[in-house]
């Protein structure tokens, strides 16, 4: 059995990372059996090195980051971290099963990541800080806090109050987003004979790791910020409604179990 390990915080649901929404989505879509774990954010740390999680990233100095998502597999007794790295190690376990990684997609689908990050990941996190802060549980919150603070070097109030660097990282999002809906197009004009419903996703009618990066950032968006917010409502407008349709399609794998 896999012990899902996610962050909790005060919206409808509890989940609200954009980085355990990606394994969430690929547990549910493959319909793997899981229970979740919540940790709060001021935990990670602790709970990887009392466990013995690895770090999902070490610098060149040879600083550590423990971050969630993280899974334990009770039949072998394995902890992985790093979203890409535990939906390619759930590949091999269930191999059977539709695969996040499809053979020979590892490189570019590792390179859409490092795409999607700057192009879209990085402007939504400035605009969104704040709320995020706003949502966690009170520990998370001081924590979260402290730890952003040093990251924007300004207070989140600063971030917040800051309209004009808010609305320019908010068109930075809005142009990232409207690259990844031309790559997608893209494909979809070069199989003309596909209905254009067989192209919802990257790769067309079944998600791949590329997908649960996409659907995991709507997903952050509108819970945090709500079903109603005025900011995903503008969201589910751009580019054609491409948006509103590719979260509606993986809608049906948000279960929180
Ligand atoms: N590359 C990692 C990034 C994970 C990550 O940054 N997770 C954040 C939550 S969204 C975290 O755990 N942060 C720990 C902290 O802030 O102490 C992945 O894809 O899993």
């Amino acid at each position: 059995m896999i012990t899902f390990f996610d962050i909790p915080c005060r919206t409808m649901g509890r989940a609200w990372s954009p980085n355990t929404w990606k394994v969430r989505y690929c547990l549910n879509y493959r319909s793997i059996p899981y229970h979740t774990e919540w940790v709060e954010l001021s935990d990670i740390e602790k709970l990887c090195t009392t466990r013995g999680i690895p770090p999902s990233k070490i610098n060149s100095e040879g600083q550590k980051s423990y971050t969630l998502p993280a899974i334990y597999n009770s039949d072998d007794g394995t902890y992985v971290s790093d979203s890409a790295t535990i939906m390619r190690y759930l590949d091999g376990i269930y191999p059977q099963r539709p695969l996040a990684f499809p053979k020979g997609t590892v490189v570019l689908q590792t390179a859409f990541l490092s795409a999607f990050v700057p192009k879209v990941l990085a402007p939504l996190w400035s605009v969104i800080v704040p709320a995020v802060a706003m949502n966690l549980n009170p520990r998370s919150k001081v924590y979260f806090e402290n730890t952003r603070e040093i990251t924007f070097g300004r207070s989140i109030k600063g971030l917040d109050e800051d309209v004009a660097g808010r609305d320019a990282s908010w068109a930075r999002f809005k142009a990232g987003l409207g690259d990844i809906d031309r790559w997608i197009s893209r494909s979809e004009d070069a199989s003309p004979h596909a209905e254009v419903h067989d192209h919802v996703f990257v790769m067309g009618s079944e998600p791949v790791f590329a997908d649960f990066v996409i659907a995991a950032t709507l997903a952050y968006m509108r819970n945090v910020w709500g079903e109603e917010s005025v900011e995903w409502k503008e969201v589910q407008g751009w580019h054609g409604g491409r948006w509103a349709r590719f979260a509606g399609s993986l809608r049906k794998y948000e279960r929180v179990v």
